[in-house]
């Protein structure tokens, strides 16, 4: 009783889209324990679990100090039985078995493996798991027929499991916005997803693109696209169309939380020159390239099957002088990048819906549905009470409607 006196209680709202949730995480070694969990059960296609644990890993990185005790977690929304123990574990013998065990277990590695293909999905991993497939090698060998997506997921699997830099990011807005503007000047570029919450690096670029003017959006994702593929820039890309108003053209979709907007998923080649202002598009200029040394995609740990990669260099294709770079070196790596277009009477709810954290999202869709009766998705805000959408012209707004308090960005890290 005399401890709990001088316990510090930490008490935090229930949904995270009420929480501010920076890049200052003093909890990670619990944090990095439950998402690892959350990941494992996500790979694994049990949802509730992994939403379970995502929950309770952001509850610890809300917290504005380091947890030392289980007694300072009384009260705390969101810790299951399950992740209150794998929490315990931890603050008392500073592990927690659980987490180990899957961290060392075949089926886990090869999911991160396989799944590290852009392209593979957690369904397609598990296929293949159960035919024994644990490695990329093994994948080769088994003679398996990739789709186009998956070809190229393998060929830059090295650079596309890197982190890319903000620097990077910054370098490819810069060729975006060009594009962009080039086909339409009035168009405008947002950098969203992790990078607009203000993280140091992600696992891919994220822009939205809109028009001041209502359908001047139109036709204008096949024209950056096509901008960027004359200009050397795309390595892959496959543009699905918008389908927001087209349920009539198919099958009934599922139903889904994947918005409809036209968007591009693609790889992006990033040349070291780009966003420096020496490149011009689509020219690698082999001389100053070669200058460069220590690229962020030239790590070492190139092995194995990504040949593919490696007899590009051979043939000089994209080289300067052969002799001054070391062996392996290539002016450029291969980064994801992903392209949304929308109206503009669309764009707060789009800009609000793609910046993340996924988490926050989900969060903001549970709060808004179940605290609200209102629906909400990257398109629009619909009030089931009103039976009206709510119109908003900012995230400001979108907040108010929904009766939060505004959230910015960078602390949107959930
Ligand atoms: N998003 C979404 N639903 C999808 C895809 C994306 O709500 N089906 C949103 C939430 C994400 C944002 O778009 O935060 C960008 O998706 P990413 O997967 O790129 O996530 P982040 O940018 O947040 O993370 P990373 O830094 O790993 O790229
Ligand atoms: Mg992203």
């Amino acid at each position: 009783r005399t401890d709990d006196a001088e316990v510090v209680v930490f008490c935090v709202p229930s949904y995270a889209c009420q929480r501010r949730t920076t890049l200052e995480n003093h909890n990670t070694i619990l944090t990095d324990a439950l998402s690892l969990l959350a990941e494992n059960a996500e790979l694994s296609d049990q949802e509730g679990r992994s939403v379970a644990f995502r929950r309770a890993a952001a509850v610890m990185k809300a917290l504005p100090g380091a947890v030392t005790g289980v007694t300072q977690l009384r009260g705390l929304p969101c810790l299951g039985e399950h992740s209150l123990r794998v929490i315990k574990d931890i603050l008392e013998t500073g592990a927690s078995a659980e987490v180990e065990s899957t961290k060392q277990s075949e089926r886990y590695k090869a999911l991160k493996v396989l799944t590290g293909i852009f392209g593979v999905g957690p369904k397609t991993a598990e296929r293949w798991i159960r035919e024994g497939i644990h490695t990329l090698q093994q994948l080769q060998d088994s003679g398996h027929t990739l789709n186009r997506a998956q070809q190229a997921g393998l060929q830059h699997y090295d650079d596309l499991n890197q982190p890319v830099a903000k620097a990077e990011a910054d370098a490819i807005a810069e060729v975006v916005e060009r594009a962009v503007v080039s086909v339409s000047p009035g168009a405008q570029v947002t950098l969203t997803g992790g990078f607009r919450r203000g993280k140091p690096t992600g696992h891919d670029v994220d822009f939205l693109i809109t028009h001041p003017e209502e359908g001047g959006e139109d036709g204008l994702m096949s024209k950056v696209v096509s901008r960027l593929e004359s200009q050397g820039f795309l390595l892959y890309q496959k543009t699905t169309r918008n389908s927001y108003l087209e349920s009539k053209d198919g099958p009934a979709r599922p139903a889904s939380n994947m918005d409809r907007f036209e968007r591009c998923f693609s790889i992006f080649k990033l040349h070291e020159d780009e966003g420096r202002g020496t490149g011009h598009p689509g020219t690698p200029t082999g001389n100053t390239a070669a200058a460069n040394s220590g690229s962020p995609g030239d790590s070492d740990s190139r092995s194995q099957i990504h040949g593919g990669e490696q007899r590009l260099l051979v043939s000089g294709e994209d080289g300067g002088p052969e002799e001054t770079k070391p062996a392996g070196h290539r002016p450029w790596r291969a980064v994801r990048v992903d392209l949304v277009v929308s109206p503009i009477s669309q764009f707060a709810f789009a800009l609000l819906g793609w910046t993340g954290s996924k988490l926050f999202e989900r969060e903001l869709r549970r709060w808004a549905g179940h605290e609200k009766t209102m629906s909400l998705s990257s398109h629009a805000l619909y009030d089931n009470k009103q039976s009206r959408y709510l119109r908003a012209t900012s995230e400001q707004e979108i907040f108010a409607h929904l009766g939060l308090e505004f959230i910015p960005p960078s602390e949107r890290n959930a």
